[in-house]
C-alpha cells in the first residue's frame, strides 16, 4: 500500500505540536517558468536567485519565507511514485528537473502507481494531507497562490478544477489570494458556497481577484480578523476546508483593468483542455504582459505562505 512519507522535520513539528505549513508544487512543475529570470521581465523579484531556474528559485523561497515566519515547511509531491511531505532540497531540484507534470486528486493515486513525479495541485496536496492525518497530528494550513475553479465560458465547455471538491472535503486552511484571474471569479465563488466552503476575507470583504484586489462587483466574503477560530470551530462541527483569502500586496498588485485585459488574451489565444489548461492560460498572461503576471504572482505567493504560517502558530 501507498503510504505518504513524512520528512523527519515536518514529523517531529507535528509531534511536538509545532507549526507547520503545507506548500503545493504544481505551480514549480507546471505553473512558472524553468528559465531563469529575464532582463525584459523587469527587476527580479527580492528572494530570487537570478541564477537558478524560476520555478525552483521560487519554491525555494516560498519554504524559507515559512522558515523565516516560524513554522516548518512541508512542501508536498510525489516523487518517484512516492508520496511525500516535506522535501529536503536535493528532492526539490528532482522534481524541478523532472518532466512537467501534475498530481490532481484524479492522477495522484496513478502516478503513485506508475512511479512517476509529479508536483501536487491544491486538490492532490489536500489528499496527502488527508492520507497525512491518519498517521500523524493533522497539517491545518496550507498556502498556495490562486486556488483552482470554475473555468470561464463553462457554460460552452464545463471544465471545474478538482481543487473544489477536495477542498470541500478536507479539514485544512487554504491561504490564497482567491481563485485565479484566468477562472470565472463569481462562478468559482457560487460552487465554493454550494460545497459549504467558508470563505474568509482577511483585511477584505470582496473576493480577491488573484494578481490584483477584489473589484466592487467581486463576490463578498465574510471579512474577519479571526479566521484561525472560525476555521477551528468549523472542524469541529464536521466541516472541510476553509478557504481564508487576502488581497495581494499592495505594491504587487496589478492594476485590475490591465490584468482582467491580460487574461481576456490569454482565454482567447488558448484552446488547450484538459490538465494542462491552467499552466497554458498562465504561461499565456507572463507572455502578454511580459513578465509583470510573474512579478506578481511570486508576490502573493510569498505573501500567503508568510500568512499562512502567522495562522500556523496562531493556532498551536
Ligand atoms: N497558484 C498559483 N499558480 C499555480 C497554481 C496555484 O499561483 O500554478 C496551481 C495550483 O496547484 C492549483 C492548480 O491547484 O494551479 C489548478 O489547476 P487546475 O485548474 O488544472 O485544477
Ligand atoms: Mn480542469
Amino acid at each position: 500500500m501507498t503510504v505518504v512519507t513524512l520528512h523527519p522535520e515536518v514529523a517531529d513539528a507535528l509531534d511536538q505540536g509545532r507549526p507547520v505549513v503545507a506548500l503545493e508544487t504544481a505551480v514549480l512543475t507546471c505553473g512558472l517558468p524553468r528559465s531563469t529570470w529575464q532582463a525584459d521581465h523587469g527587476d527580479c523579484p527580492e528572494g530570487i536567485d537570478p541564477a537558478s531556474p524560476l520555478h525552483l528559485a521560487t519554491s525555494r523561497l516560498l519554504a524559507d519565507t515559512v522558515r523565516t515566519a516560524g513554522a516548518v515547511p512541508a512542501t508536498c509531491a510525489i516523487v518517484d511514485g512516492q508520496p511525500m511531505i516535506g522535501l529536503d532540497d536535493a528532492t526539490l531540484e528532482h522534481l524541478a528537473l523532472a518532466a512537467p507534470a501534475k498530481a490532481a486528486p484524479e492522477s495522484t493515486a496513478l502516478h503513485c502507481a506508475a512511479g512517476t513525479t509529479a508536483g501536487t495541485t491544491v486538490g492532490g496536496t489536500l489528499m496527502l494531507l488527508q492520507q497525512a492525518a491518519s498517521i500523524a497530528p493533522p497539517i491545518r494550513w496550507f498556502a498556495t497562490g490562486g486556488i483552482g475553479g470554475v473555468h470561464r465560458n463553462w457554460q460552452d465547455h464545463l471544465d471545474v478544477s478538482a481543487d473544489l471538491g477536495m477542498l470541500a472535503r478536507t479539514p485544512v486552511g487554504v491561504v490564497c489570494a482567491g481563485a485565479k484571474s484566468i477562472l470565472d471569479v463569481h462562478a468559482t465563488a457560487e460552487a465554493l458556497q454550494t460545497l459549504g466552503v467558508p470563505v474568509l476575507g482577511m483585511d477584505t470583504s470582496r473576493m480577491p481577484a488573484f494578481l490584483s484586489t477584489g473589484a466592487d462587483d467581486a463576490p463578498p466574503v465574510t471579512s474577519t480578523e479571526h479566521p484561525a477560530a472560525i476555521a477551528q470551530a468549523h472542524w469541529t462541527m464536521g466541516g472541510g476546508g476553509v478557504l481564508c483569502v487576502q488581497d495581494p500586496p499592495v505594491e504587487a498588485a496589478l492594476d485590475r483593468t490591465d490584468a482582467s485585459a491580460w487574461a481576456d488574451a490569454a482565454e482567447a489565444g488558448v484552446s488547450t483542455t484538459g490538465p494542462m489548461r491552467t499552466p497554458d492560460l498562465l504561461q499565456a498572461m507572463a507572455t502578454i504582459s511580459k513578465g509583470a503576471t510573474l512579478q506578481a504572482n511570486i508576490a502573493v505567493l510569498v505573501a500567503n505562505a508568510r500568512t499562512a504560517a502567522a495562522l500556523a502558530r496562531s493556532a498551536v
